[in-house]
């Protein structure tokens, strides 16, 4: 193959976005001038939401935090906002009443992961998956082992459900017939940092009155997050159910590294699924991705799905791709 002097000018930035330290030959002078050429950092986030949590990200990273600082920060954004009905201590409760969170991290640089699921009354659970990642040497907590082990740690405790989230619970029991399946999201926000790293996570109170027990995909790795540091790293959102089983987040990240754009690899995933599972609309699966050259884009199962970049240059929300309805095949289908 012969290098044009274009492409080889544009593989030499990204040579020197990667950073000194993935290329140990490199001359102190190379090395030097790669650290005036950092990677401008990139963050995307799920929905019009993540925005505020972007911009957090942004903030932290420009002042000189890491990674991991500005995904666990940012996504404090969306856990303290208690209008946001599911994230956080704002979450819908279980069918019993009781708030029970998802969230995890993950780091590119050691390929490092730690994440809670069903986690009861703490305020920031992307915290507590980020102390399971450094402090301990698992993978994942659940359930009141979980609890203890943020307590612990000190982190902060705080009232759920709201005041209001119980008024609209007592509401749903008393009309068990409505279907209160379409009431849910996740904050997934992740990142291309300066240091030319990826990494990414995830929160949220998953399905709105899910069973007491209930774990999504956002704790799930590979299955709502996966970050894999020489290809990219993406999230998901929707109905849980139909990421979890297909490893959702890791098949996009797999798309990425046989070539696909990230746009093209949400796609990919989301046509894959719904070849296995043609359920039209019900599908409700969505996929954010952004790869280690700074590419990023989403998709999913129906039109609008809406999610926020975040770069120094811009902050906007944008709306993914979205597979034809003929892909989705018929409304119907398999459960859930
Ligand atoms: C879950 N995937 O618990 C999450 C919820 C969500 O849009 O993202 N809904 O299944």
């Amino acid at each position: 193959m012969v290098t044009t002097r274009r492409q080889f000018l544009q593989d030499s930035s990204v040579f020197l976005s990667v950073g000194a330290a993935a290329w140990p030959w490199m001359t102190s002078e190379a090395k030097e001038k790669s650290m005036l050429n950092k990677t401008s950092p990139v963050i995307v986030s799920t929905w019009p939401f993540g925005k505020a949590s972007n911009d957090e990200a942004l903030r932290i990273l420009q002042q000189g935090g890491s990674g991991l600082d500005a995904v666990e920060k940012g996504i404090w954004v969306t856990e303290n906002d208690l209008s946001n009905s599911s994230v956080g201590a704002g979450g819908m409760p279980n069918a019993m009443g009781v708030v029970q969170l998802d969230s995890c991290i993950m780091s590119g640089p050691g390929h490092k992961a730690g994440s809670v699921a069903a986690i009861e009354g703490i305020r920031h659970p992307i915290s507590a998956a980020r102390r399971v990642m450094e402090k301990t040497r698992h993978v994942m907590l659940v359930g009141a082992g979980a609890r203890e082990f943020a307590l612990k740690e000190g982190l902060e405790v705080a009232e759920m459900p709201t005041e209001g989230r119980r008024r609209e619970w007592l509401q749903w029991k008393a009309e068990q017939e409505k279907s209160a399946a379409k009431n849910h999201d996740t904050i997934a926000l992740i990142l291309l940092a300066p240091d030319g790293h990826l990494y990414g996570g995830c929160s949220t109170s998953g399905w709105a009155y899910k069973l007491p027990g209930r774990v999504g995909d956002s704790p799930i790795i590979g299955g709502g997050l996966y970050v894999d540091d020489e290809v990219g790293a993406a999230g998901a959102t929707g109905i849980g159910e139909n990421v979890m089983r297909y490893c959702g987040s890791f098949q996009v990240v797999s798309f990425m590294q046989r070539g696909a754009t990230p746009t093209e690899a949400c796609l990919e995933t989301v046509k894959a699924i719904a070849r296995k599972d043609p359920k039209g609309a019900d599908l409700s699966i969505n996929f954010i991705a952004v790869d280690k050259k700074g590419r990023y884009g989403a998709a999913g199962s129906a039109q609008g799905f809406s999610y926020s970049v975040t770069t120094p240059k811009f902050s906007q929300v944008e709306t993914g791709r979205a597979i034809s309805t003929k892909e989705l095949g018929p409304v119907g289908g398999n459960r859930p």
